[in-house]
């Protein structure tokens, strides 16, 4: 058990630290004001925050392909290993949070804190662990709620580096950066808005002091370790201090790193963790029981009950939930985000490492990672109850947790027209057979299960004939400046897509005021296949949408970011009319079209199958 050792020296510690900040002040100057670099969008009418389709751009491609990361929390917190001794003897228990669920006084958490020496810290060891594991990117905190940077930041001198007994001479995040470059793992960097320590956070007056500090520490991470995602956190209302991230606060900050990094992703917590902020939604120790609308997704889990390293909690999940969760996530189209927590000296506990050793085992036997890696939701069969069904290519994964008895069948339902053309249990010789069943098929399995935690049959399909890609450039785009439609429109012009992120500052044309505009847009939808598609419209204020004069999405009420579907039969290579009508009246502005079917992963509308009229 850890207390920290309270010392005479307090007033040193004060000076340490307020010597830290004034040696910032005259090594950098005041935090300078951050201006964002010239590459970011300037805010304003005709501005477009969307750059691209999360669900499909090249930016993303990795992300979507890696399915499975390494979460690591790490920072002063785990110099107290979860236990907390109070003056009178009490403990009190918690992990990253226990500075204020303890409520730890700051000199003794800053006393902690120089005490903290995570000597042991071994990032090849670490980028090991992840390997082993079958993670392919890693995400490590920077700095959490607790506001203590990982990394020799020149903002203040609340650090390791300046504030530790750590050696000075490293820089944790430039070692698991080298050592993730070597391995081909990409880093990820968790940044925590909500600053328990910075004494301008709270108030609103001496806020922007501290945003331009936060700015200017996110670009010290980006131009310094190059990391390949920001994931962002501690962006809700909250007291003590108070907290009033706003979405307009998450649109500045969106625009800014995009201007200093334009492949950066980053998760929606940089906003109000919603479906228009960032690039992926972040359930957290949950898994959404469907593949999420509107956007990607990454749930994120601890390993037993906690973020940070509590010494006490040897309350670990087992090697199979922790393999069937990364499967079923997989299968609905996410991302896993699995955490360990180092101790105060740095070192990942061994049952974590033993635990995510025995995931990347099963990933790695008879190519069962083919499930996971590169695969996502299907729509062509229904989630089966005896396990989870991933698609790649022309190949279904069912990934079996409930193996049937000898000679019962495993029913598949399909929910549109494919044929089976081949079937083969991965890592092993067994026939399997398949013959059509009712609603779908019957794969019948001649042998056992290879293992306990999940047997992988690998289907061949071949889904009826799609049309040719079509040649569509986009829709007949008329924008107003105004909400009703009327007059000529401002603008018309040919959009490619119907992918739009305005915010508050933007808008679809620099003479069109960010506020009070319609857009409306017509033309044709040439699918590729005959199925029944979902639409999704992503929109804050107002969308309708019709599809060969048929109102399939009426959202008229004003709401904020919100996603409407319809579901409509297409037929493969015909051009169905298409119209829709969306309008800004105040606040922000969002509108996206997305589709998906049996046959189509989410995604925005491609230009190719749209044509103007
Ligand atoms: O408060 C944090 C918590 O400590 C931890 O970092 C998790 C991980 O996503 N995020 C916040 C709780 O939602």
């Amino acid at each position: 058990m850890r207390t920290s050792r309270r010392r005479a020296v307090i007033p040193l510690r004060a000076l340490s630290l307020l010597l830290g900040m004034v040696l910032a002040t005259i090594l950098n100057g005041p935090p300078a004001a951050t201006a964002a670099p010239a590459t970011a969008r300037q805010p304003g009418p005709g501005t477009d925050y969307a750059t691209d389709d999360p669900f499909t751009s090249a930016r993303t491609a990795w992300w979507r392909q890696d399915r499975f990361g390494m979460f690591i929390h790490f920072g002063a917190y785990s110099q107290l290993e979860g236990e907390y001794r109070r003056a009178d003897g009490t403990v009190c228990r918690d992990a990253e949070w226990i500075k204020r669920n303890c409520q730890i006084p700051v000199d003794e958490y800053e006393d902690a804190a120089q005490d903290f020496n995570p000597a042991s810290f071994d990032a090849e060891a670490i980028v090991k662990a992840a390997k082993d594991a079958g993670q392919r990117y890693i995400v490590i905190t920077s700095k959490h709620h607790d506001g203590y940077a990982m990394w020799p930041t020149k903002q203040n001198g609340w650090n390791l580096r300046d504030h530790s007994s750590f050696d000075q001479r490293r820089d944790i995040l430039a070692e698991l950066k080298s050592a993730a470059d070597a391995a081909g793992i990409k880093l990820g960097f968790y940044y925590s808005i909500w600053d328990w320590h910075d004494p301008d956070f709270a108030d609103p007056a001496t806020f922007p002091r501290y945003e331009k500090r936060m700015y200017a520490q996110l670009k010290e991470l980006v131009d310094n370790y190059h990391p390949a995602l920001l994931w962002f956190d501690g962006e809700w209302d909250a007291d003590d201090p108070t907290n009033r991230w706003s979405a307009q606060d998450g649109e500045r900050l969106q625009t800014y790193l995009h201007g200093l990094d334009p492949d950066l992703i980053t998760n929606n917590r940089v906003g109000k963790r919603r479906v228009v902020d960032g690039d992926y939604g972040t359930p957290e120790q949950e898994i959404p029981d469907a593949p999420v609308d509107g956007q990607l997704w990454e749930s994120c889990m601890t390993l037993n009950g906690h973020w940070g390293f509590a010494a006490y909690d040897q309350d670990w999940k087992s090697p199979t939930t922790l393999t069937r969760n990364l499967l079923d996530i997989a299968s609905r189209g996410g991302n896993y985000l699995l955490n360990v927590g180092p101790d105060r000296l740095g070192r990942v506990p061994q049952p974590s490492v033993d635990r995510l050793r025995e995931i990347g085992s099963w990933l790695r036997t008879s190519g069962q990672g083919r499930a996971v890696y590169g695969a996502g939701a299907t729509g062509l069969v229904d989630e089966p109850s005896w396990g989870a069904v991933s698609r790649s290519g022309n190949r279904l994964y069912a990934s079996v947790t409930s193996w049937p008895a000898a000679g019962q069948p495993l029913h598949l339902t399909a929910k549109a027209p494919f044929t089976v053309t081949g079937a083969r249990v991965l890592g092993s010789g067994q026939r399997v057979g398949v013959a059509k069943a009712g609603d779908g098929f019957d794969l019948t399995p001649a042998g056992g299960p290879v293992g306990d935690i999940a047997s992988v049959i690998e289907l061949t399909v071949e889904p009826a004939p799609a049309a040719p890609q079509g040649r569509g450039q986009g829709l007949r785009e008329e924008v107003f400046a105004n909400e009703t439609f009327t007059g000529p429109p401002a603008v018309t012009r040919t959009d490619p897509t119907v992918n739009h992120t305005w915010r508050f500052s933007g808008s679809p044309a620099a003479d069109v005021p960010a506020d009070h505009f319609g857009v409306r847009w017509t033309g044709y939808l040439q699918p590729r296949h005959s199925e029944t598609y979902t639409l999704s419209a992503v929109s804050d204020d107002t969308a309708r949408v019709w599809i060969d004069g048929r109102l399939v999405i009426d959202a008229t009420t004003p709401h904020g970011p919100q996603v409407d579907k319809a579901t409509v039969a297409l037929r493969a290579g015909h051009r169905h009319a298409i119209r829709i009508e969306y309008t800004e009246q105040t606040g922000e502005a969002h509108m996206k079209l997305l589709w998906s079917s049996p046959g189509v992963p989410q995604q925005i509308v491609p230009r190719a199958q749209l044509y103007t009229p």
